[in-house]
Protein backbone atom coordinates (compact mmCIF):
# COMPACT_ATOMS: atom_id res chain seq x y z
CA UNK A 1 0.00 0.00 0.00
CA UNK A 2 1.57 3.47 -0.96
CA UNK A 3 1.39 5.91 2.22
CA UNK A 4 1.45 9.58 1.85
CA UNK A 5 3.41 10.46 4.77
CA UNK A 6 5.98 7.58 4.72
CA UNK A 7 8.19 5.99 2.18
CA UNK A 8 9.32 2.63 3.08
CA UNK A 9 12.18 0.47 1.10
CA UNK A 10 13.72 -3.22 1.27
CA UNK A 11 17.18 -4.46 1.22
CA UNK A 12 17.33 -7.77 1.45
CA UNK A 13 15.53 -8.36 5.02
CA UNK A 14 16.04 -4.96 6.27
CA UNK A 15 12.49 -2.60 5.86
CA UNK A 16 13.39 0.88 6.36
CA UNK A 17 10.73 2.91 7.30
CA UNK A 18 10.86 6.97 6.55
CA UNK A 19 8.60 9.43 8.23
CA UNK A 20 8.11 12.04 4.96
CA UNK A 21 7.33 15.55 6.16
CA UNK A 22 10.87 16.80 5.97
CA UNK A 23 9.21 20.81 5.53
CA UNK A 24 7.38 19.96 8.93
CA UNK A 25 10.54 18.49 10.11
CA UNK A 26 9.00 14.93 10.19
CA UNK A 27 6.07 16.28 13.08
CA UNK A 28 3.95 13.57 13.34
CA UNK A 29 0.18 14.29 12.17
CA UNK A 30 -2.41 12.12 13.04
CA UNK A 31 -2.09 10.97 9.54
CA UNK A 32 1.54 9.96 10.32
CA UNK A 33 0.98 8.11 13.28
CA UNK A 34 -2.18 5.89 11.79
CA UNK A 35 0.43 5.53 8.68
CA UNK A 36 3.24 4.40 11.03
CA UNK A 37 1.02 1.84 12.82
CA UNK A 38 0.17 0.53 9.57
CA UNK A 39 3.47 0.30 8.32
CA UNK A 40 4.75 -1.50 11.67
CA UNK A 41 2.05 -3.98 11.36
CA UNK A 42 2.69 -4.46 8.12
CA UNK A 43 6.64 -5.39 9.19
CA UNK A 44 5.73 -7.73 11.98
CA UNK A 45 3.16 -9.62 9.58
CA UNK A 46 5.84 -9.88 6.90
CA UNK A 47 8.43 -12.93 6.99
CA UNK A 48 10.40 -12.04 5.04
CA UNK A 49 11.27 -8.53 7.23
CA UNK A 50 13.93 -9.09 9.92
CA UNK A 51 14.78 -6.11 11.38
CA UNK A 52 12.95 -2.29 10.78
CA UNK A 53 14.90 0.85 10.67
CA UNK A 54 13.34 3.69 11.55
CA UNK A 55 14.28 7.18 9.96
CA UNK A 56 13.30 10.79 8.70
CA UNK A 57 13.52 12.42 5.50
CA UNK A 58 16.03 15.78 4.83
CA UNK A 59 18.46 17.34 6.24
CA UNK A 60 17.61 18.45 9.78
CA UNK A 61 15.01 16.13 11.84
CA UNK A 62 14.74 12.47 12.85
CA UNK A 63 11.01 13.80 14.19
CA UNK A 64 10.87 17.13 15.43
CA UNK A 65 7.89 15.97 18.04
CA UNK A 66 4.06 15.64 17.38
CA UNK A 67 2.42 18.34 15.25
CA UNK A 68 1.72 21.37 17.38
CA UNK A 69 -0.70 22.87 14.55
CA UNK A 70 -3.06 20.21 14.83
CA UNK A 71 -3.27 20.53 18.95
CA UNK A 72 -4.38 23.98 19.10
CA UNK A 73 -7.90 23.61 19.54
CA UNK A 74 -8.37 20.09 20.81
CA UNK A 75 -10.47 19.64 23.93
CA UNK A 76 -9.62 17.43 26.29
CA UNK A 77 -11.20 14.28 24.91
CA UNK A 78 -9.72 14.76 21.70
CA UNK A 79 -6.40 14.87 23.03
CA UNK A 80 -6.84 11.77 25.29
CA UNK A 81 -7.69 9.92 21.70
CA UNK A 82 -4.60 11.32 20.56
CA UNK A 83 -1.85 10.58 23.16
CA UNK A 84 -4.03 6.86 23.19
CA UNK A 85 -3.32 6.95 19.09
CA UNK A 86 0.79 7.32 19.74
CA UNK A 87 0.88 5.36 22.93
CA UNK A 88 -0.69 2.34 20.65
CA UNK A 89 2.13 3.09 17.73
CA UNK A 90 5.09 3.45 20.27
CA UNK A 91 3.60 -0.12 21.97
CA UNK A 92 3.50 -1.57 18.44
CA UNK A 93 7.02 -0.97 17.62
CA UNK A 94 8.06 -1.46 21.74
CA UNK A 95 6.14 -5.35 20.44
CA UNK A 96 6.76 -5.54 17.05
CA UNK A 97 9.29 -9.10 18.13
CA UNK A 98 11.79 -7.84 15.79
CA UNK A 99 14.20 -5.66 16.41
CA UNK A 100 13.70 -1.91 15.26
CA UNK A 101 16.73 0.42 14.99
CA UNK A 102 15.74 4.49 15.12
CA UNK A 103 18.51 6.11 12.92
CA UNK A 104 18.92 9.45 14.14
CA UNK A 105 20.82 11.94 11.90
CA UNK A 106 18.97 15.28 13.78
CA UNK A 107 15.69 16.83 16.02
CA UNK A 108 14.37 13.82 18.04
CA UNK A 109 11.98 15.97 20.17
CA UNK A 110 9.01 15.57 22.05
CA UNK A 111 7.16 12.54 20.53
CA UNK A 112 9.87 12.21 18.21
CA UNK A 113 12.14 11.24 21.33
CA UNK A 114 9.30 9.00 22.40
CA UNK A 115 9.28 7.11 18.84
CA UNK A 116 12.98 6.77 19.27
CA UNK A 117 12.77 5.34 22.76
CA UNK A 118 10.53 3.13 21.44
CA UNK A 119 12.84 1.55 19.19
CA UNK A 120 15.15 -1.23 20.74
CA UNK A 121 18.13 0.34 19.43
CA UNK A 122 19.14 3.78 18.63
CA UNK A 123 22.17 5.23 16.77
CA UNK A 124 22.61 8.84 16.28
CA UNK A 125 24.92 11.03 14.61
CA UNK A 126 26.68 13.54 16.89
CA UNK A 127 24.61 16.08 15.23
CA UNK A 128 21.69 14.60 16.77
CA UNK A 129 19.05 16.72 19.54
CA UNK A 130 17.45 15.16 21.71
CA UNK A 131 14.54 16.99 24.13
CA UNK A 132 10.97 16.70 25.94
CA UNK A 133 10.07 20.41 25.08
CA UNK A 134 7.04 19.70 25.42
CA UNK A 135 6.85 21.81 28.99
CA UNK A 136 7.49 25.10 27.08
CA UNK A 137 4.10 24.39 25.71
CA UNK A 138 2.33 24.09 28.90
CA UNK A 139 2.19 20.40 28.17
CA UNK A 140 3.57 17.21 29.24
CA UNK A 141 4.85 14.35 27.32
CA UNK A 142 2.15 12.28 25.55
CA UNK A 143 3.21 9.29 23.36
CA UNK A 144 4.74 7.70 26.63
CA UNK A 145 7.88 9.89 27.41
CA UNK A 146 7.57 10.13 31.47
CA UNK A 147 7.61 6.16 31.07
CA UNK A 148 10.13 5.24 28.71
CA UNK A 149 12.57 8.19 29.50
CA UNK A 150 12.89 6.99 33.30
CA UNK A 151 13.00 3.64 32.43
CA UNK A 152 16.30 4.14 30.09
CA UNK A 153 17.80 6.53 32.29
CA UNK A 154 16.44 6.54 36.23
CA UNK A 155 14.19 9.23 37.65
CA UNK A 156 16.75 11.97 38.00
CA UNK A 157 17.77 12.53 34.27
CA UNK A 158 14.07 11.86 33.36
CA UNK A 159 12.62 15.19 35.20
CA UNK A 160 14.89 17.18 34.81
CA UNK A 161 14.45 16.32 30.80
CA UNK A 162 10.79 17.03 31.00
CA UNK A 163 10.96 19.70 33.68
CA UNK A 164 13.52 22.00 32.16
CA UNK A 165 12.65 20.95 28.54
CA UNK A 166 16.30 21.77 27.35
CA UNK A 167 17.64 19.99 24.31
CA UNK A 168 20.58 17.76 25.08
CA UNK A 169 23.46 16.92 22.26
CA UNK A 170 23.86 13.00 21.32
CA UNK A 171 27.26 12.67 23.63
CA UNK A 172 24.82 13.76 26.90
CA UNK A 173 22.58 11.50 25.44
CA UNK A 174 24.93 8.61 25.17
CA UNK A 175 26.49 9.19 28.39
CA UNK A 176 22.67 9.11 30.26
CA UNK A 177 21.77 5.76 28.44
CA UNK A 178 19.44 7.28 25.82
CA UNK A 179 21.26 6.51 22.82
CA UNK A 180 22.93 3.01 21.77
CA UNK A 181 26.02 4.43 20.12
CA UNK A 182 26.65 8.25 18.70
CA UNK A 183 29.15 8.34 15.66
CA UNK A 184 30.49 10.96 13.23
CA UNK A 185 27.36 12.17 10.61
CA UNK A 186 28.86 10.36 8.12
CA UNK A 187 29.46 7.36 9.00
CA UNK A 188 25.97 6.79 10.85
CA UNK A 189 24.73 4.71 7.82
CA UNK A 190 27.19 2.74 7.24
CA UNK A 191 26.81 2.08 11.45
CA UNK A 192 23.32 1.38 11.00
CA UNK A 193 23.77 -1.03 8.08
CA UNK A 194 26.21 -2.88 9.77
CA UNK A 195 23.93 -3.65 12.60
CA UNK A 196 20.81 -4.30 10.96
CA UNK A 197 22.81 -6.50 8.67
CA UNK A 198 23.85 -8.52 11.40
CA UNK A 199 19.94 -8.38 13.30
CA UNK A 200 18.70 -10.15 9.63
CA UNK A 201 21.47 -12.71 9.76
CA UNK A 202 20.51 -13.38 13.48
CA UNK A 203 18.21 -16.45 14.52
CA UNK A 204 14.45 -14.56 14.28
CA UNK A 205 13.18 -16.44 17.27
CA UNK A 206 16.44 -16.20 19.65
CA UNK A 207 16.12 -12.44 18.93
CA UNK A 208 12.13 -12.32 19.81
CA UNK A 209 12.62 -14.41 22.53
CA UNK A 210 15.46 -11.73 23.77
CA UNK A 211 12.96 -8.96 23.11
CA UNK A 212 10.10 -10.21 25.04
CA UNK A 213 12.13 -11.64 28.16
CA UNK A 214 13.70 -8.16 27.90
CA UNK A 215 10.80 -5.90 27.12
CA UNK A 216 7.47 -7.64 28.72
CA UNK A 217 9.72 -9.21 31.56
CA UNK A 218 11.33 -5.77 32.73
CA UNK A 219 7.88 -4.55 33.57
CA UNK A 220 7.23 -7.41 35.72
CA UNK A 221 8.37 -8.74 39.25
CA UNK A 222 11.72 -10.94 38.62
CA UNK A 223 10.03 -13.97 39.36
CA UNK A 224 7.33 -13.20 36.54
CA UNK A 225 10.49 -11.83 34.25
CA UNK A 226 12.35 -15.10 35.26
CA UNK A 227 9.43 -17.03 33.59
CA UNK A 228 9.81 -15.29 30.56
CA UNK A 229 13.23 -15.84 29.94
CA UNK A 230 13.08 -19.66 30.54
CA UNK A 231 10.03 -20.02 28.42
CA UNK A 232 12.04 -17.84 25.36
CA UNK A 233 14.96 -20.21 26.23
CA UNK A 234 12.89 -23.41 25.84
CA UNK A 235 11.13 -22.23 22.85
CA UNK A 236 14.54 -21.79 21.17
CA UNK A 237 15.36 -25.45 21.55
CA UNK A 238 12.22 -26.32 19.80
CA UNK A 239 13.93 -24.56 16.51
CA UNK A 240 16.74 -25.26 13.73
CA UNK A 241 18.13 -22.55 14.28
CA UNK A 242 19.40 -23.92 17.36
CA UNK A 243 20.42 -26.89 16.08
CA UNK A 244 22.08 -25.00 13.20
CA UNK A 245 23.94 -22.51 15.72
CA UNK A 246 24.95 -25.19 17.86
CA UNK A 247 26.84 -27.22 15.29
CA UNK A 248 28.00 -24.38 13.20
CA UNK A 249 30.17 -23.64 16.22
CA UNK A 250 30.95 -27.23 17.32
CA UNK A 251 32.09 -27.31 13.18
CA UNK A 252 33.76 -23.95 12.64
CA UNK A 253 31.81 -22.59 10.34
CA UNK A 254 29.17 -19.59 10.12
CA UNK A 255 25.63 -20.57 10.99
CA UNK A 256 23.09 -19.91 8.68
CA UNK A 257 19.60 -18.63 10.34
CA UNK A 258 16.25 -19.32 8.36
CA UNK A 259 13.88 -18.41 11.33
CA UNK A 260 12.62 -21.90 12.07
N1 LIG B 1 4.86 20.51 14.87
C1 LIG B 1 4.48 21.17 13.77
N2 LIG B 1 5.31 21.81 12.95
C2 LIG B 1 6.63 21.76 13.26
C3 LIG B 1 7.11 21.09 14.38
C4 LIG B 1 6.17 20.42 15.21
N3 LIG B 1 6.53 19.71 16.29
N4 LIG B 1 8.45 21.23 14.42
C5 LIG B 1 8.79 21.97 13.36
N5 LIG B 1 7.69 22.28 12.65
C6 LIG B 1 7.61 23.08 11.41
C7 LIG B 1 7.77 24.56 11.66
O1 LIG B 1 6.51 25.12 12.07
C8 LIG B 1 8.20 25.03 10.31
O2 LIG B 1 7.09 25.06 9.45
P1 LIG B 1 6.85 26.33 8.45
O3 LIG B 1 8.09 26.38 7.60
O4 LIG B 1 5.62 25.99 7.70
O5 LIG B 1 6.73 27.54 9.35
C9 LIG B 1 9.10 23.90 9.82
O6 LIG B 1 8.71 22.76 10.56
C10 LIG B 1 10.56 24.15 10.06
O7 LIG B 1 10.74 24.42 11.44
P2 LIG B 1 11.54 25.71 11.98
O8 LIG B 1 11.45 26.83 11.00
O9 LIG B 1 11.06 25.98 13.37
O10 LIG B 1 13.03 25.14 11.99
P3 LIG B 1 14.23 25.64 12.89
O11 LIG B 1 15.46 25.00 12.33
O12 LIG B 1 14.23 27.13 13.04
O13 LIG B 1 13.95 25.03 14.36
C11 LIG B 1 13.29 23.28 15.89
C12 LIG B 1 13.98 23.65 14.54
C13 LIG B 1 14.15 23.80 17.04
C14 LIG B 1 13.22 21.77 15.96
C15 LIG B 1 11.90 23.92 15.93
O14 LIG B 1 11.21 23.61 14.74
C16 LIG B 1 11.06 23.47 17.10
O15 LIG B 1 11.28 23.87 18.22
N6 LIG B 1 10.05 22.59 16.80
C17 LIG B 1 9.09 22.15 17.80
C18 LIG B 1 9.72 21.12 18.71
C19 LIG B 1 8.72 20.74 19.77
O16 LIG B 1 8.31 21.52 20.60
N7 LIG B 1 8.35 19.45 19.75
C20 LIG B 1 7.41 18.91 20.72
C21 LIG B 1 6.03 19.00 20.18
S1 LIG B 1 4.84 18.49 21.40
C22 LIG B 1 4.97 16.84 21.42
O17 LIG B 1 5.72 16.23 20.70
C23 LIG B 1 4.09 16.12 22.41
C24 LIG B 1 4.04 14.63 22.12
C25 LIG B 1 2.88 14.02 22.81
C26 LIG B 1 1.61 14.56 22.27
C27 LIG B 1 0.48 13.75 22.72
C28 LIG B 1 -0.83 14.19 22.07
C29 LIG B 1 -0.78 14.17 20.59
Amino acid sequence: MAFRTLTTADRGAVRTITVNRPDKLNALNRETIGELTLAFRQAAQDDGVRVVVLSGAGEKAFVAGADISEMTAWTPVQAQAASHAGQTLMLTVERLGKPVIARIHGYALGGGMELAMACHLRVASEKARFGQPEIGLGLIPGFGGTQRLTRLTGRGAALELCLLGQQIDAARAERLGLVTRVVAADELDATVDAMADQLAAAAPLALKGILDAVIEGGECAIDQGLAFETQGFAIAFSTEDMREGTSAFLERRKASFKGA
